[in-house]
């Protein structure tokens, strides 16, 4: 069993971060569940756009407000705590975040811990170096 407590893993290197975001990674790819599991918080009044080309993911809110704009179709979709999304078909997206928001996410396959986003938003593939 694993097991880990987010305030602790908060002041290791697994909280890593960029422009207006941070991300505590509880799960990794070397833990071997096959999917790894973040806790991210973005800043209140960002926006940004990702597009996880490599990477399939399902995100809850946990707290905050906002909204997340889908690029290939342009619905937006309110952001509240309670709502998921799952970006079944490697959307790219915009999140905007009115409040600091904090959500719940899972990576299949899993993240490494060693990613940032790239140019196009992406992250690179598993089994490739960052
Ligand atoms: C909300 C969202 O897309 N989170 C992605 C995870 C975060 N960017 C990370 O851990 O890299």
């Amino acid at each position: 069993m694993i097991v880990r407590d987010f305030h602790e893993a908060k002041n290791t290197d697994r909280k890593v971060g960029a422009q207006r975001w941070n991300s505590v990674r509880l799960l990794l790819k070397d833990d071997g569940m096959g999917f790894s599991f973040h806790i991210t918080t973005i800043e209140a009044g960002s926006e940004h756009r990702f597009h996880y080309k490599h990477h399939l993911e399902s995100v809850y809110c946990v707290s905050g407000k906002g909204s997340i704009t889908d690029i290939a179709t342009g619905e937006t979709h309110e952001i509240r705590p309670g709502v998921m999304y799952a970006l079944d078909k490697h959307d790219e997206h915009i999140l905007r975040c009115e409040e600091e928001t904090v959500f719940a996410c899972v990576f299949n396959p899993p993240v490494t811990g060693d990613e940032v986003h790239r140019e196009d938003g992406s992250y690179a593939p598993a089994d490739t170096a960052a």
